[in-house]
This record gives structure tokens, C-alpha cells and sequence, in this order.
């Protein structure tokens, strides 16, 4: 059963933004939870004390980029538990992916985990768009060769505890005109701030959104507070126009995980093609078999008609 509705769908399409509580039930985040305990820690760098900005030059500005803002990051493979490395291929993520593009075959481009501690830093960020570092252009206006961009609530996301703040869609326009251009503009992230909406939830919160969508990371408050969260991105299959993460260069590292536990429906979604494909040979199978002991590549050979 989906764990969304059309109306996540129509929200997503119409103000570039789903909030959609519940998504994923306590039970299955629970090993990932603990993995970001393991990985990360519930606490970061300092005291635990919220950090209100700004460095000098930072006057008069909603918030800026700074490099701590990005810490604790890490790409998947992630070397946890097999339920952290297959959460991004989660079905229900693929559905919702496959249903938000209106396509059948949908790829994930973008995995990556992200702890952030009160203290660590100010993540008060200005408004601004994902896409930049996801494409050379901007975003299709075909709704199929857009993308849509998961961030996953491992954590209750409070207003305290750094809540993305955004602007639906029509709202941005109405302040940019059509072209957008001169978002940073210190009237412009004003008049944005005036209407901004708070993507604050509870953990297991699945919170869908468009990259050309205006958003900005607030900062944590709370004493000693945390927030993990994981963003996950999908595409349509053959989108040479999007990508961000090459999940190839990192084969060398263990993607074991993945490899002997993820269906073909999940490999697939790495570009790996399905059971019945022309790319499976009897070299094929063989050589990926060999290289893969442990993956179930029986519905591969089944299909190929090779006796495995
Ligand atoms: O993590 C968040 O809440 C938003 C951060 C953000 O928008 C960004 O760094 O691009
Ligand atoms: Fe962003």
C-alpha cells in the first residue's frame, strides 16, 4: 500500500514541497537511528550552546553558507547496518519517486546522510535552490525529466531543532517574477522570510521537494539538540541532464549490503539493469556472479535462460 496520497502528489507538483508525517513507521528507522548514534554521536563539536551566527561581514543578511554547516556528511555506501544502506531504495521511496515524475523507471542520483548539532555551527542559510549542483542547466519544465529530492526525518525536526524553512512555488514567484533572478537580494530574502512556511515535523517525516524550489536551513536552538536527517534523490532513468553522486567510482567500496540484499526492482535503481535484459549474457552473469558471490543473481540466469 502507498504510504502517500494524491494530494502529496498535486502538493509536490503545485509548490515544489510534500510534508508528509508518518512515512516511514518507528520500527524501521530504529536500526538506522542507531547507526547515526554510531556513526555520528548525539552530540557535536562546543558545548551544546546555541551559536547565533554570524561572522563579520554576515550584517544585515537572513544567514550564510558556511563550511560546518556541512559536516557529517557522508555518501552511500554509509558501512552501517543493511537497513541504513537500503533505506534510499526504500519501495515505498521508489513509488512515491516513480508516482512525483510520472514515469515508470526512476533512478537514484543522490544518497547522503547529514547530522547537525546545536553548537556546531549557525545553519541559518538565505534562500536558495538545490539545483546548481545537480545540473548544468536549470530544472525541465517536463515534469518527467525533473527531480525530486527526500529528506528523510530520522529525528522530530522542531522549529528548536533546524527546521527547513521554505516558500511554495507560486508564493517565490509572485516575489521573483518568472526569471528568479536577484534572489539574494537583502529585499528580496525579506519579503521571502515574510511568507515563509516551516517544514518542522516528526521523526519519520518524509518531506518531498523540487530543486528549484526557494528553502533555506535554519539554525538549532535547542540545548544539546540534534537532528538527523538523510536526503535522497531520484530522477528518471537516462536524465543525462541530472546527476550529483557517481555511484560507480566508489565500487571499491563495500557495497555488499546493497549488492546481496537489495531486489533487482532496488538495483535497478542504480542502473543495474533487471532480470530479462539484453545487457545479461552468459559472460555477464558469470563475470557478475564472480564478482558478487553472495548476490541472488538466480532470477538473472532464470531470465537469460543460463543454467546458473
Ligand atoms: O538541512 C536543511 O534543513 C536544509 C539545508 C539546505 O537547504 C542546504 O544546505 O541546501
Ligand atoms: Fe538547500
Amino acid at each position: 500500500m502507498n504510504r502517500f496520497s494524491e494530494l502529496d502528489v498535486a502538493a509536490w507538483r503545485e509548490d515544489g514541497f510534500a510534508i508528509v508525517p508518518g512515512f516511514f513507521p518507528a520500527a524501521e528507522l530504529a536500526p538506522v537511528l542507531a547507526d547515526y548514534e554510531r556513526l555520528y554521536g548525539i552530540t557535536g563539536e562546543g558545548e551544546g550552546a546555541a551559536i547565533d551566527r554570524k561572522e563579520p561581514g554576515d550584517i544585515g543578511a537572513l544567514g550564510g553558507f558556511r563550511d560546518k554547516q556541512f559536516k557529517n556528511i557522508d555518501t552511500l555506501p554509509y558501512g552501517g547496518s543493511a537497513e541504513l544502506d537500503l533505506l534510499s531504495l526504500h519501495p515505498a521511496l521508489i513509488a512515491f519517486a516513480r508516482s512525483l515524475l510520472g514515469v515508470d523507471d526512476v533512478h537514484l542520483y543522490q544518497s547522503h546522510t547529514w547530522a547537525k548539532y546545536t553548537g556546531e555551527t549557525d545553519y541559518d542559510q538565505d534562500f536558495h535552490c538545490d539545483f546548481s549542483n545537480h545540473t548544468l542547466v536549470v530544472p525541465s519544465d517536463d515534469q518527467a525529466l525533473r527531480t525530486v529530492d527526500f529528506i528523510i526525518y530520522l529525528t522530530d525536526v522542531t522549529n528548536e531543532l533546524g527546521a527547513l524553512h521554505y516558500v511554495p512555488r507560486q508564493k517565490a514567484d509572485d516575489i521573483l517574477g518568472d526569471g528568479r533572478v536577484g534572489a539574494f537580494d537583502p529585499a528580496k530574502q525579506a519579503a521571502l522570510k515574510a511568507v515563509e512556511l516551516s517544514a518542522a515535523s516528526t521523526a519519520g517525516t518524509l518531506v518531498a521537494h523540487s530543486i528549484d524550489t526557494f528553502h533555506r536551513g535554519t539554525n538549532l536552538t535547542q540545548d544539546k539538540g540534534y537532528r538527523f536527517t538523510m536526503t535522497v534523490g531520484y530522477k528518471a532513468a537516462g536524465n543525462d541532464m541530472i546527476a550529483y553522486h557517481a555511484w560507480q567510482q566508489t565500487g571499491n567500496n563495500d557495497w555488499s549490503r546493497i549488492m546481496n540484499g537489495a531486489s533487482p526492482e532496488q538495483l535497478c535503481c542504480l542502473g543495474i539493469p533487471e532480470p530479462g535484459h539484453a545487457y545479461w549474457t552468459p559472460r555477464t552473469l558469470k563475470l557478475t556472479r564472480a564478482r558478487w558471490p553472495e548476490m541472488d543473481m538466480l532470477p538473472y540466469f532464470a531470465a537469460a535462460g543460463v543454467v546458473p
